[in-house]
């Protein structure tokens, strides 16, 4: 392969060239071929980035399992999904799904020869927390990526020469189809630090950084680490909102004025502020080519693109999903009948396109670190505890995480700990309340409903 490097690709340490990815990719591929889909755990490894890769050359459409999930989360998502094949060997008692464990011994000539789907065909099934339910398969075509990660690379000026540096999960949005995807289609180095710390993104020395704002606020609040980002061309951030004060630390101590983009599972990344373009603190810029935005008021009416009247966002174009796994209902609700997605953030436009979002249309989506957590999930598995008679979740602002999770509990009693945990065996670890507060009863209305508003203040 033409400019191929031995350390193309690192994972938390574990180094191969492009060559080798595709070699063991498509060894993967001989024994996956033909499946429905195939699981893997989206541990931080290059396994997983391996077993994602098989799955898109091949064309089986590849169901990336949270590394953290509880039994009950993994068990819905390796149902609801219909993988038929496990690639690697994690830790799932649960799951009797046939292994192909890794690594398997290449042999490229079973493979050779053949093409890779068309755009149609489905790259990921991606799941993602609503306000109430399960998690749902959101379907992401292989022209939904490609159309993003292009809209990307020309916003963000990506190139071969570059060498990105991240360290977030590799089961979402962000750290697989950005942080591993987009480097592969841009043929520049990709270098995953393991736990995105302060320290491995100093040391990793690359141009083109990804954070979440948790991790940008961690990097700004050790100044020795952010002075040596300075030789980077580029830090993004992306998941949730970056502070200004972050935003205007970054620039202080790296001498880097970071760019804030905006996306969701639903959509990929829709929106960006650009490399050779104005980056404004609390703005997400403006569409990443072939995306399309529109603001929209309760009644469905047009909101001013006035940089001040708050209306909801609603987008369209190339880099959109294709329905969530067998729920037509729920993707019809999420659609406009003229064919725009509607995100539920609310969002202003200036007159010059730029966009802010100002929050979420609900309060029961928490954004905690990054990773989305539905608060009538957390309360449902909450409620399966004879302790708990009911209970309300909240994401109450929190500096490093943006938004940190605290139950109220109405019940015999409950123990904090003994709850938590039990969350914990459900859901993934990063769903588990970081408070629970007992209560003698939730603030209700006349109509009996739990007004979160009352305890959030
Ligand atoms: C967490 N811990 C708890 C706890 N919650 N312990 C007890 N009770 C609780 N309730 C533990 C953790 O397991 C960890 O333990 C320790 O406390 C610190 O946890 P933390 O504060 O969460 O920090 P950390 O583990 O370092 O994680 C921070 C982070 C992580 C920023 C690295 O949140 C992260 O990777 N976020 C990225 C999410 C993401 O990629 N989102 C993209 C979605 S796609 P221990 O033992 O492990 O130390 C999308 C679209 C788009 O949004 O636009 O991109
Ligand atoms: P997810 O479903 O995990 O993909 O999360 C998508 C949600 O993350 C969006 O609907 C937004 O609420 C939020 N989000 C993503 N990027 C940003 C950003 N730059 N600023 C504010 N919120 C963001």
């Amino acid at each position: 392969m033409h400019g191929d490097h031995p350390d193309a690709v690192v994972v938390d340490g574990e180094a191969c060239s492009w060559e080798q990815l595709t070699r063991a990719a498509d060894a993967v591929g001989v024994a996956v071929a033909g499946a429905p889909a195939l699981a893997v755990s989206g541990t931080s490894t290059l396994a997983t980035v391996t077993a994602v890769v098989a799955g898109l050359r091949t064309g089986v459409p590849v169901v990336p399992v949270p590394a953290d999930a509880g039994p009950m989360e993994r068990e819905h998502i390796l149902r609801d999904s219909g993988a038929a094949v496990v690639v690697g060997d994690p830790a799932w008692p649960e799951s009797d799904l046939p292994r192909v464990p890794l690594p398997v011994a290449s042999d490229l000539t079973a493979t050779s020869g053949r093409g890779e789907p068309d755009g149609t065909a489905t790259a990921l099934i991606m799941y993602t927390s609503g306000t109430t339910g399960l998690p749902k398969g959101v379907i992401i075509p292989r022209r939904a990526i490609a159309a993003g990660l292009d809209g990307l690379a020309d916003a963000w000026s990506w190139t071969p020469g570059d060498t990105l540096v991240h360290g977030l999960p590799l089961f979402h949005v962000h750290g697989l189809i950005l942080g591993v995807l987009g480097a592969l289609r841009v043929g520049s180095k990709l270098h995953h630090t393991g736990r995105p710390t302060p320290e491995r993104y100093a040391r990793a020395g690359g141009s083109l950084y990804f954070g979440v704002p948790t991790v940008w606020s961690r990097v700004a609040s050790e100044p020795d680490h952010a002075k040596r980002l300075a030789s980077a061309r580029l830090l993004v951030s992306g998941s949730a909102a970056l502070p200004v004060p972050v935003f205007e630390q970054l620039r202080a101590l790296a001498g880097q004025v970071p760019v804030e983009r905006y996306g969701m599972t639903e959509t990929l990344i829709t929106l960006s502020t650009r490399a050779d373009g104005e980056r404004r603190p609390g703005h997400v810029g403006v569409p990443i080519a072939g995306v399309e935005t529109r603001l929209r008021d309760e009644l469905g009416e047009p909101v001013a693109h006035d940089g001040v009247t708050i209306g909801g966002l609603q987008v369209r174009g190339s880099t959109l999903f294709d329905g969530y796994l067998h729920l037509p209902g729920t993707t019809a609700e999420a659609m406009t009948d003229d064919g725009w997605f509607v995100t539920g953030d609310a969002v202003t436009i200036g007159p010059d396109g730029f966009h802010r979002i100002v929050g979420r249309a609900s309060i029961d989506i928490i954004k905690s670190g990054g990773y989305k957590v539905g608060a009538g999930e957390v309360e449902t598995a909450l409620l399966s505890h004879p302790s708990v008679d009911e209970v309300a979740v909240i994401g109450v602002p929190d500096d490093d995480l943006g938004e940190r999770i605290v139950a109220f509990v109405v019940g015999d009693d409950p123990d904090e700990l003994t709850l938590i945990d039990h969350v914990a065996d459900q859901l993934s670890v990063h769903k588990r309340p970081r408070e629970v507060r007992r209560v003698a009863a939730l603030p209700r209305n006349a109509m009996g409903k739990v007004q979160k508003q009352q305890l959030r203040d």
